[in-house]
């Protein structure tokens, strides 16, 4: 009997944490976009996630070829959008490392690359 309601409470837990999730701020979209080759090096990066974001706890880093960073100042939030202007010009893949939190009070945080053509 023991067992069987440590078991339910276990799968009460999974079924709440899991409806949890889709309140989450995930990245919808990126500007340049994730993965992609672009032929200049782009004056920002935008990114749109599935939430609003709460602005004081929401980052974003954006790294060069060679490790700089090269986003400047504070990111700009509106609503579900985070941007951030770039001093870029180098070719090479450059990486973009977010973490925000979500109006839910969730933080989530993630990284992906894009690669500027010569
Ligand atoms: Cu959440």
């Amino acid at each position: 009997m023991r067992t069987l309601s440590i078991v339910a409470s276990l799968l009460l837990l999974l079924v709440v944490g899991s409806v949890g999730a889709y309140g989450h701020a995930f990245l919808d979209r990126a500007d340049p976009r994730v993965g992609s080759s672009v032929s200049a090096a782009p004056r920002e990066v935008s990114l749109t996630f599935t939430q609003d974001l709460e602005a004081a706890f929401s980052t974003m880093e954006v790294t060069d070829p060679s490790g700089q960073r090269v986003d400047e100042g504070r990111p700009r939030i509106d609503g579900k959008v985070m941007r951030v202007p770039l001093r870029a010009d180098q070719p090479g893949t450059y990486r973009v490392k977010w973490r925000v939190l979500s109006v839910d009070t969730h933080t989530t945080e993630g990284a992906f690359s894009f690669t500027v053509g010569k």
